[in-house]
């Protein structure tokens, strides 16, 4: 069965959530109380209302257990279930990221240099897949313009380019050609430097989880999850718009932008309604996943029919 190929929400789909959701029943809550470290030996009390951004919302957080057992990440097989089981190859430390192109401070830097100057922070975000389903996300991390700033990209970048690590042993789905491989996620500068736009390192103040992403992801929520790239292992500044996994493996269903719109169905399906995991009835799908009143201005002018 293919990713993406059809929209998440069909009977089946229900009927494994429901089996899986039943079998979580037994498993006691996993989400932290107390003092964790984060990455980057940041110490944060949790959960305490200072720490929680000004962009967060106050909707109702979706299980830690959902969270880290109903997962997208296709280096470790296509079901939802699958990353939970098979993430566990995924060695995230130690960890190095390439920052190449366009910028003055290119390099290879360990994940612990790069983090040791940013403050970690708690943002509850939503999250909406292009499936159909969505959750509400309280992630650790901090903006990705912080991170940007300091490797002083030069006039001619353009773009932000991510790649996922590529590592067949460490991650065997990368054995199927699902997808090409790595990984590919891109964004304008502009996105990238919007201050909605984070690298997580953490879900509900503990450490991400491998199928989550670890050690580091980004985070984008005005745009559908497949944005979101995870366990990342390069950024590159570059002059041309990335091609993403997604549009390569089939350009006529994903664009570029990949701006969450309730008016612009998938080829296959409607965008308009989703499933918020945990409830029962669907919401309306809102522009930019609830964030225009943020991010609208990014596309003043743009046909967002034509740049979906
Ligand atoms: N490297 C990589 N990143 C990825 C994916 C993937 O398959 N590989 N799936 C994407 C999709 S489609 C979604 S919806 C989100 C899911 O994130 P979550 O499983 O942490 O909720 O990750 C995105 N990032
Ligand atoms: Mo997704």
């Amino acid at each position: 069965m293919i990713f993406l190929n059809k929209p998440e929400i069909t009977d089946n789909e229900v009927t494994d959530y429901s089996v899986y959701k039943k079998r979580r029943q037994f498993m006691k809550t996993a989400a932290g109380l107390g003092i964790v470290a984060t990455t980057g030996a940041v110490i944060k009390p949790l959960f305490s209302q200072s720490n929680s951004s000004s962009f967060s919302t106050d909707e109702e957080k979706t299980d830690y257990k959902d969270i880290t057992r109903y997962c997208n990440f296709y280096e470790f097989g296509t079901a939802k279930t699958d990353p939970a089981k098979n993430a566990h190859t995924l060695v995230t430390s130690p960890w190095t990221i390439d920052i190449e192109g366009e910028c003055d401070k290119p390099g290879t830097y360990d994940l612990e240099d790069l983090l040791k100057p940013v403050s970690i922070e708690e943002r509850i975000y939503r999250f909406r897949c292009v499936e159909g389903w969505s959750m509400v996300i309280p992630w650790m991390g901090f903006p990705l313009a912080e991170l940007i700033k300091r490797m002083q990209p030069n006039a001619n970048a353009k773009y932000v380019k991510f790649q996922t690590l590529y590592d067949p042993d460490m991650m065997p789905g990368q054995r199927d050609n699902v997808l090409e491989w790595p990984y590919v996620e891109g964004l304008r500068m502009d996105e990238a430097m919007h201050p909605l736009t984070m690298i997580a390192t953490g879900i509900y103040g503990k450490d991400l989880l491998n199928q989550n992403g670890a050690p580091l992801r980004l985070v984008v929520p005005w745009k559908y999850g497949f944005k979101s790239i995870k366990s990342i292992a390069s950024i590159s500044f570059t002059e041309t718009q990335p091609y993403n996994s997604w549009q390569q493996s089939s350009p006529t269903e994903y664009g570029f932008y990949s701006n969450v719109n309730p008016d612009v169905p998938h080829p296959r399906w409607s965008q308009s309604k989703e499933r918020r995991i945990g409830e029962f009835l669907k919401r309306k799908t809102q522009p930019f996943n609830g964030y225009a009143s943020e991010v609208a201005s990014l596309y003043k002018g743009m046909d967002l029919k034509r740049y979906f």
